[in-house]
């Protein structure tokens, strides 16, 4: 109780369940706003254990629809569940999150989901520390399911992994050009694979051809891929993706791979903060320019001028 009385009033708002206050601090942290800060600070210790289902993979495979689909399914199952869908070319609005092709199945003002959009740019400690940080606000309000979609592939959907506790590589029938985008590096990604427009001719093959890739093994020895086909227009195989990523999070469970992931990402958020820090500390140097001048007259190589920058600053000379 005590602790309570300490929280912010904002971090109040958010734990009884504000949406409107969750929608302003989830701004104000993208904006790194001291107040959303600030309630970041103190919800910290309430949060780290919600399952963050990453959904990634090529243009128009299907996650927004999917997102949908497994929506309904969660609602039906009882369950609150947040979205949020970061888009690497839009810039930042909360509007039309799943697209205008997506019409949502489900009521507006239903209090049990939340959508958000984020855009890719813009954070000054990184895109994986920004969705981090909603997930973490998401969390306190309650959310214990969060869906994290990528508009298309690539670094977006690599840094995802940074955040996601399970990852849902999503491909289509005809793999052809999606093996490129395979070893680009999705399929390190996945904990779960999942091929949707089943109900187009040649699911069956794409769904065997994963599953002989995934038996090849190569991540973590203790989890074997599954291969899920689903259709998310349809619907169907809807349940089975989401008893595939449960499967996944119960494992990360009974494994112990769920504090070593944490530990993992923590490691990085905590150095890709100090860092940024530093590099801020560093930019503001008034050494900096004497240090520029021989590089720029190309009698010191860069490389040469930062390591001695570094090892002169470690002796406490600058
Ligand atoms: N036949 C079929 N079409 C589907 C299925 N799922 C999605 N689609 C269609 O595929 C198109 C793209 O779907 P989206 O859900 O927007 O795909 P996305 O992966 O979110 O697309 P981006 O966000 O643009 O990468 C839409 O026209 C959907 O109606 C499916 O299971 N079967
Ligand atoms: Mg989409």
């Amino acid at each position: 109780m005590s602790s309570e009385r300490r929280l912010p009033p904002a971090a109040h708002a958010l734990i009884n369940g504000d949406r409107r206050v969750l929608a302003r601090l989830i701004t104000g942290a993208e904006n790194d706003d001291p107040g959303a800060r600030a309630v970041l600070r103190a919800i910290y210790p309430r949060t780290g254990r919600a399952w963050l289902v990453g959904l990634a993979g090529p243009l128009g495979v299907g996650k927004s629809s999917l997102l949908n689909a497994l929506i309904s399914h969660l609602r039906g199952l009882g369950q609150n569940v947040a979205v949020v869908a970061v888009d690497p070319s839009s810039p930042f609005s909360g509007g039309s999150v799943l697209g205008d092709r997506i019409r949502l199945d489900r009521s507006p003002d239903d209090p049990g989901v939340f959508i958000r959009s984020m855009a890719s740019r813009g954070h000054a400690g990184g895109l994986a520390r920004a969705t981090r940080e909603v997930a973490r606000l998401l969390e306190a309000a309650g959310f214990g399911i969060i869906l994290l979609e990528t508009v298309g592939s690539g670094q977006v959907d690599v840094e995802i992994r940074e955040v996601a506790t399970t990852s849902v590589v999503v491909l289509v029938p005809h793999l052809g050009d999606e093996v490129q985008t395979l070893k680009a590096g999705l399929f390190e990604i996945a904990d779960v694979f999942c091929v949707n427009k089943s109900d187009l001719p040649g699911a069956d093959r794409a769904r065997r051809d994963l599953m002989e890739f995934a038996s090849l093994g190569g991540g973590d020895p203790g989890w074997t891929v599954p291969v899920v086909a689903t259709s998310a227009t349809t619907p169907s195989g809807i349940p089975e993706l989401w008893q595939a990523v449960e499967a996944h999070e119960r494992y990360l469970d009974s494994s112990g791979k769920r504090i070593e992931g944490e530990r993992r990402r923590l490691t990085q958020e905590i150095l890709a903060l100090a860092e940024s820090r530093f590099v801020a500390d560093l930019s503001r140097d008034p050494t900096l320019p004497r240090r520029l001048e021989p590089v720029l007259a190309r009698r010191l190589d860069p490389e040469t001028a930062a390591r001695r920058w570094w090892v002169e600053r470690r002796k406490g000379r600058t």
